[in-house]
C-alpha cells in the first residue's frame, strides 16, 4: 500500500544512448533527477531498446560504447547508486515483454497522432514498426515500476499522456494493474533550444553532426566557448526574458537555470549590456558547472568494474519489481 510519504513515491525516467548528451538533457532531465533523488524511490534507465527504432543508424560498437557513456554520465552528474536504481533497459527483459501486451491494447490512431513519430518518420524512406510502437515501449518502461512521477523535458509531455491513456485502457479492459503516472516538468529550462537555430529544440543527434548546435556535457571549455560565442543573436540589446529574441532568450534561460537565480535578478544583471557580455558570463557558468562533472566522468570510466557493478545491482532491483508487475498483467490477461 502506498502512503503519503514521498519516499514511497516512485520516479522513473531515462535517456536514449545515442547522439551527444547536451545541456538540454541535463537541465530538462538529469538535474531534476539529481535534485530530487533523496526524496523519492528512483529508477533511472539507459533506454537502449529505444535506440533501435531507426535500424539504419545502428552501429553495434558505437551503441555498446554509448550505453556505458550514458551510465557513467548519470553517475558523474550526481546520481547516487545508494539512492537511485540505475540500469540498462534491455537487461530487464520485462520491458520488451510488457510492450507486447500494451501494444495489443493501444489503438493505432493514438500512435498515428504522436508528433515525434510524425517528424521522425517523415525523414525516413522506410519506417520500421518499432518507431511506430515506440510509445508502447515507453509506457512499459514507466508502468512496470508503478511510477508516480516522470521527470522529463517538455518534449516528452505527449508521451506521458499516451502512457496514462494506455494504462487506463488496460485497467478498464482487464482490471486495475497500473498506476497512472504524472509528468514532472521544471518551470524554466524544460525546453532548451539549439544554439545555432533557436527555433528548434537542442537535439542529441544533430549535436553529434554539428558542433555549433549543442553544448555537449563532455565538450571542452574551448568547444563550449566557441559554441556560445557563435550562438544566434540579433542586432538589438534586449535581455528581458519576455521581449528577447529566441536565441537570446535561450541563453538567458540556460544561465538562469544553471545559476538558479530569479528571472528578475538575471534581467537586472544583463540590462543594458552587450550580448558579448551575456555570452562571456554564460560560458563561465557552463564551464564551471561541467568541470566537476567531467572530472568525475573520467574517474568513473577508468574503473570498468565499478560501473558494471552499479548496473548489475540496478538490474537486480529493477527486475524484481518489473517481474511482479508483468506477472500481474499477464494473469489479468489470462496468459499466466
Ligand atoms: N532540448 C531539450 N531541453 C530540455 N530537455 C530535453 N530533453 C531532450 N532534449 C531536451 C530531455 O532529455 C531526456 C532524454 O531525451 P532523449 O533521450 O529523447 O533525447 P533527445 O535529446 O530528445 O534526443 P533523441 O530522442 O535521441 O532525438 P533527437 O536527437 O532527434 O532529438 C528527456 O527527458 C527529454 O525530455
Amino acid at each position: 500500500m502506498e502512503t503519503d510519504n514521498a519516499r514511497q513515491k516512485r520516479v522513473f525516467s531515462g535517456i536514449q544512448p545515442t547522439g551527444k548528451l547536451h545541456i538540454g538533457n541535463y537541465l530538462g532531465a538529469i538535474s531534476v533527477w539529481v535534485k530530487n533523488q533523496s526524496k523519492y524511490d528512483n529508477f533511472f534507465c539507459i533506454v537502449d531498446l529505444h535506440s533501435l527504432t531507426i535500424p539504419e543508424n545502428i552501429e553495434p560498437d558505437y551503441l555498446r560504447g554509448k550505453i556505458r557513456e550514458v551510465a557513467a554520465l548519470y553517475l558523474a552528474c550526481g546520481l547516487d547508486p545508494e539512492e537511485s536504481t540505475i540500469f540498462v533497459q534491455s537487461r530487464v527483459t520485462q520491458h520488451a515483454e510488457l510492450t507486447w501486451l500494451l501494444s495489443c491494447v493501444t489503438p493505432m490512431g493514438w500512435l498515428e497522432r504522436m508528433t515525434q513519430y510524425k517528424s521522425k518518420s517523415s525523414q525516413l524512406e522506410t519506417v520500421g514498426t518499432g518507431l511506430f510502437v515506440y510509445p508502447a515501449l515507453m509506457a512499459a518502461d514507466i508502468l512496470l515500476y508503478q511510477t508516480d512521477l516522470v521527470p522529463v523535458g517538455e518534449d516528452q509531455k505527449q508521451h506521458i499522456e499516451i502512457t496514462r491513456n494506455i494504462a487506463g485502457r488496460f485497467n478498464h479492459l482487464f482490471g486495475e494493474v497500473f498506476k497512472l503516472p504524472e509528468a514532472m516538468i521544471r518551470e524554466s529550462g524544460a525546453r532548451i533550444m539549439g544554439m545555432d537555430n533557436p527555433d528548434n529544440k537542442m537535439s542529441k543527434s544533430l549535436g553529434e553532426k554539428k558542433a555549433e548546435h549543442s553544448i555537449g556535457l563532455l565538450d571542452s571549455p574551448e568547444e563550449i566557448r566557441e559554441t556560445i560565442m557563435g550562438a544566434t543573436t540579433d542586432s538589438q540589446k534586449e535581455t528581458r526574458f519576455a521581449e528577447a529574441s529566441p536565441g537570446i532568450r535561450n541563453m538567458l534561460v540556460i544561465y538562469q537555470a544553471l545559476t538558479d537565480k530569479p528571472r528578475k535578478e538575471v534581467e537586472e544583471f544583463f540590462a543594458g549590456k552587450n550580448y558579448s557580455f551575456l555570452k562571456k558570463e554564460l560560458t563561465e557558468v557552463v564551464v564551471e558547472t561541467l568541470r566537476p562533472i567531467q572530472m568525475r566522468y573520467k574517474k568513473i570510466v577508468a574503473d570498468e568494474s565499478y560501473l558494471e557493478d552499479v548496473l548489475q545491482q540496478g538490474r537486480k532491483r529493477a527486475e524484481a519489481i518489473a517481474g511482479e508487475t508483468l506477472e500481474q498483467a499477464q494473469k489479468m490477461m489470462g496468459i499466466r
